[in-house]
């Protein structure tokens, strides 16, 4: 694809050019060294100032509902005057267990919306379909004016952990459980949550879906309590029969606009940026550090050293570790 400047896409983003906002989360995807460049360029222009969007991130177990529930969800922020942007798993991932059909027609009445722009997330390299480029494309779709993102992500890896640094309120979509115990509900995912909805409470669902928002609420007990008065809200909704899901949009945006009051939103941003810089960094100084060649030659000699059976591995790392942190790095030789 032929580049242009930064200027040019961050000008044309603003200006609402779809096409261009298109573009540029494809060059921060990117793993080309020309787009990273790009890529910092643009995002460096973007403004710091705006605050006021809504970042949601969705998670639950593959089948819960989620592209059903993002669907009936998006009309109510449509409705109460948003313009939504979706970044969504990709579906042709395996684990997302969609398909790019099911996920076009599941959302059909938002694909169409001139109010919404949806994504599916590009990169397979990262389980949960979620990774650090997320970031920078939920930055992008602000500065093109959308105020309501939505990042949907499914239960794997480490994705759930992932989006939960980059959103503001995380809602974990649960499934009515048949048994007694909470099914597909991953440790530490329920810590996290904001809020949690038990989608399909419908048809013959509706006594399992009840049963297990009230499992929920107990077992919500037994966690460490979140800040006074910021304890999840557990709902029940259906997606296909939108019921609930009102209720759902209006615990989001009561406790967004508290925070924003607060100063926790202001907060949380700064922690978002700090969380970025942070694990970026770091991934930064460990992939030039594997391939400086003075870490790379020693560490080859010792994996020599390790095959022969020269020392156990134990020693191998005490041993290696003394060498390593007498280096001077500065230089090549
Ligand atoms: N009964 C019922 N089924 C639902 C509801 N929401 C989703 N489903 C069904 O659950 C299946 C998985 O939905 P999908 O949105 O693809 O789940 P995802 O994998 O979490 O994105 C589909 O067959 C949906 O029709 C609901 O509210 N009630
Ligand atoms: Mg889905």
């Amino acid at each position: 694809m032929k580049r242009k400047t930064a200027s040019y896409y961050v000008g044309a983003i603003r200006e609402g050019d779809r096409n261009a906002l298109s573009r540029a989360i494809s060059i921060v995807e990117s793993k080309v060294t020309q787009d990273e460049k790009l890529a910092n360029d643009i995002l460096s222009q973007l403004s710091m100032k705006d605050m006021s969007a809504v970042r949601l991130g969705i998670t639950g177990a593959p089948g819960v509902g989620k592209s059903t529930f993002i669907e009936a969800f998006g009309r109510e922020v449509i409705d109460a005057g948003h313009r939504l942007a979706i970044l969504a798993v990709d579906p042709s991932s395996p684990e997302s267990g969609g398909s790019i059909l099911g996920d076009k027609t599941r959302m059909l009445s938002l694909t169409v919306h001139p109010d919404v722009y949806i994504r599916p997330s590009a990169s397979l390299s990262y389980a949960g379909g979620v990774n650090p480029s997320t970031y920078k494309s939920i930055l992008l779709c602000e500065a093109a004016g959308f105020d309501y993102i939505i990042i949907e992500t499914v239960g794997v890896g480490q994705s759930e952990f992932v989006v939960r640094n980059m959103v503001d309120y995380f809602l974990l979509l649960a499934q009515p459980a048949a048994g007694d115990e909470l099914q597909g509900i991953k440790k530490g995912v329920m810590e996290m949550a904001n809020g949690i909805a038990v989608n399909k409470c419908d048809g013959e669902l509706i006594h399992a879906a009840e049963l297990t928002k009230r499992q929920l609420i107990e077992a919500l007990h037994y966690l460490p309590t979140q800040e006074e008065g910021d304890s999840p809200m557990v709902m029940v909704c259906s997606a296909i029969a939108h019921s609930g899901i009102k209720e759902v949009y209006a615990d989001i945006e009561q406790r967004h606009l508290k925070w924003m009051k607060s100063g926790r939103l202001a907060q949380l941003r700064g922690a978002q940026r700090e969380i970025f810089f942070r694990t970026t960094v770091q991934d930064g100084m460990k992939a030039f550090l594997l391939k400086h060649p003075k870490v790379q030659g020693q560490m080859v000699a010792y994996f020599t050293r390790l095959d022969k059976g020269e020392f156990d591995a134990f020693t191998a790392v005490a041993s290696y570790m003394d060498w390593f942190v007498q280096q001077d790095l500065s230089s090549d030789e």
